[in-house]
């Protein structure tokens, strides 16, 4: 038996035994159904990185929410990570005001479909306090300013097959003609993240346009998640029924650097 599928076997193993289910089969059709497999599954970790994923969807209710903050618990100081991206194209759609950035939705939706920022600016919008955690040790509280995940994937209408929402910001080579050779700061989330009601495309934090470091002109935040999944500096958003053929497979660039694909706190 490969490693893979004796870790397969473990994870179907634990599931059965906490669901109660008569027999691994019934589990592994469960852990399939409901998609408690995660797509770093035998990648750098494993076993644990599974049965944290799986041990949570199967939980915590699918839209339970992330503390929200008031304006007074907003720290005065919220760092940054990382540089803006030092590409020709994103310092030309920085030096313009993002004008000309448009935000590029496909893959499996009913309407492909690209967003200008005044665009996004026009759909009814949304405040959140919240905080965000980054998986080196520091945190901070801000607002952050934007519209819901969900309202833009309704715009765009996401078809049944949909499994995964994967991003891509200025600083990976998202227009790679081969998908397999994708590097940098690509993300992906589930679909419970995607329609969860606190998931933002923010375009303004803390009352202010979004800086340039903290992801302008556009940014993801999953408030359940650590830091590392709120991709920056977004161009292109795709849906997918699977992400086995972006980078190196595993749903996330961080994994290929040693990180989890699911980051749930
Ligand atoms: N495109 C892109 N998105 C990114 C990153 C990045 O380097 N590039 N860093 C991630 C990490 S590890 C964290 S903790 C947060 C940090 O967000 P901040 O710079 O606004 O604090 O952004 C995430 N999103
Ligand atoms: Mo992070």
């Amino acid at each position: 038996m490969s490693e893979r599928l004796s870790r397969r076997k473990l994870i179907t193993t634990g599931i059965a035994a906490a669901a109660g289910a008569s027999g691994l089969g019934v589990a592994a059709r469960l852990a399939d159904r409901y998609g408690l497999i995660p797509p770093d599954d035998g990648g750098v970790y494993g076993v644990g990185e599974t049965m944290t994923y799986a041990a949570q969807r199967l939980l915590m209710a699918p839209h339970s929410l992330a503390r929200e903050y008031t304006r007074s618990d907003i720290s005065k100081i919220a760092p940054v990570k990382g540089e803006a991206p030092e590409n020709e194209t994103y310092q030309r759609l920085s030096a313009g005001g993002f004008a000309d950035w448009r935000l590029k939705i496909d893959g499996l939706v009913a309407r492909p479909s690209f967003f200008s920022l005044a665009e996004l600016k026009r759909l009814p919008s949304q405040n959140h306090i919240y905080h965000q955690a980054c998986e080196e040790g520091w945190s901070f509280i801000a607002e952050w300013t934007g519209v819901s995940l969900s309202y833009v994937l309704n715009l765009v209408g996401v078809l049944p097959q949909a499994k995964y929402v994967v991003f891509f910001g200025f600083d990976t080579n998202f227009d790679a003609v081969d998908k397999q050779t994708i590097k940098g700061k690509w993300n992906s989330i589930d679909m419970a993240e995607a329609w969860h009601p606190q998931s933002l495309l923010a375009y303004g934090m803390n009352g202010r346009e979004l800086p340039p470091g903290h992801g302008a002109p556009l940014r993801l935040r999953v408030p359940r998640q650590l830091g590392g999944k709120s991709t920056k500096y977004l161009s292109w958003i795709t849906l997918t029924d699977t992400v086995k053929d972006i980078g190196q497979g595993f749903g996330a660039g961080g994994v290929e650097r040693g990180f989890s694909w699911y980051a749930g706190i």
